[in-house]
């Protein structure tokens, strides 16, 4: 029997103020005009755009730019959910992350914990006390965890947005030590690209699985793009080489497909001016395809 494929409400962030390149502010604009999502949509996907965050015209620090993109960002992914709607984060830089799970996290938490999985070639876990360039989009996790600046730890709600315990990352290869051990430090699951590699994607997705459901209400995905190994994802602006295989990401992610439990997902880092034919751009139309039908 067939599932009628949700609706998907899909909103851009459209910024890169938060990493050293900002190339990747377009590409959610990008997606918005893609024919593959037209042919995703022609196919039967509901495919809905419900917002586009930009930054500010005025000129405003990094900082400041994050944290007002940022409870933009909540306040429209907080709506969606509110609604019951499934939503999808299309980036811009990953700092999208505190936004879209701050937002999801103040209409989940009166019910109970969220959980989320991390898909990455970073670990995204700085503070600004171990973040050598300062970029905020290798910050977010920690944020989520309640660690980093205090406007970007208190979007919409005070308390952290995430307990350790519910949290994983997937593909991690490349990251600092700062971060490596705040992370060990809270107990943090962590599959390195090695344990990927050695256990293959699908074991692994089962036990992270099995993490961000236990003691959670629901979870939610993020997907960095440069996860995915460079050959198969070359629009991205902080490429690692040996990644993730784009088949199979999309080959273990109708997995959660439908899942009631899964509330959302992110797919961010898009930089349309590193892609080549399109490649990049497809994938992310194919992994929106993946996380929609069974
Ligand atoms: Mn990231």
């Amino acid at each position: 029997m067939s599932v009628e494929p949700r609706t998907i409400h899909l909103v851009g962030y459209a910024s890169g103020v938060a990493a050293s390149d900002s190339g990747c502010s377009q590409g959610p604009i990008v997606m918005q005009n893609s024919s593959y999502l037209f042919e995703l949509k022609d196919k039967g996907a509901n495919l809905q755009w419900d917002a586009m965050i930009k930054p500010n015209t005025s000129p405003l620090s990094p900082l400041n730019a994050v944290i007002q993109e940022s409870k933009e960002l909540a306040a429209a992914v907080s709506t969606i959910v509110k609604n019951k709607q499934f939503f999808t984060v299309i980036g811009g830089d990953h700092s999208s992350a505190i936004g879209t799970w701050s937002g999801a996290y103040s209409q989940v938490h009166q019910r109970g914990a969220m959980g989320l999985i991390w898909i990455d070639a970073h670990m995204d876990s700085h503070t600004p006390e171990t973040s050598e360039t300062g970029n905020i989009h290798g910050m977010p996790l920690a944020c989520l965890l309640g660690y980093g600046h205090a406007a970007l730890t208190s979007i919409l709600t005070d308390e952290p947005k995430l307990k350790p315990e519910h949290v994983c990352l997937i593909g991690i290869r490349s990251y600092e030590a700062g971060e490596e051990a705040l992370l060990k430090k809270l107990n943090v699951r962590v599959f390195y690209m090695e344990e990927v590699n050695r256990r293959g994607l699908k074991e692994v997705m089962k036990e992270a699985l099995e993490i961000v459901n236990k003691g959670t209400v629901c979870y939610g995905i993020t997907i960095d793009l440069d996860s995915i190994d460079p050959v198969d994802a070359p629009g991205t602006g902080v490429a690692e080489p040996d990644g993730l295989s784009a088949n199979e990401l999309c080959a273990v992610l109708p997995l959660i497909a439908n899942d009631s439990r899964l509330i959302g997902a992110e797919i961010v880092e898009f930089d349309p001016h590193f892609d080549h034919d399109k490649k990049t751009e497809k994938l992310v139309s194919d992994l929106l395809a993946a996380m929609t039908f069974r």
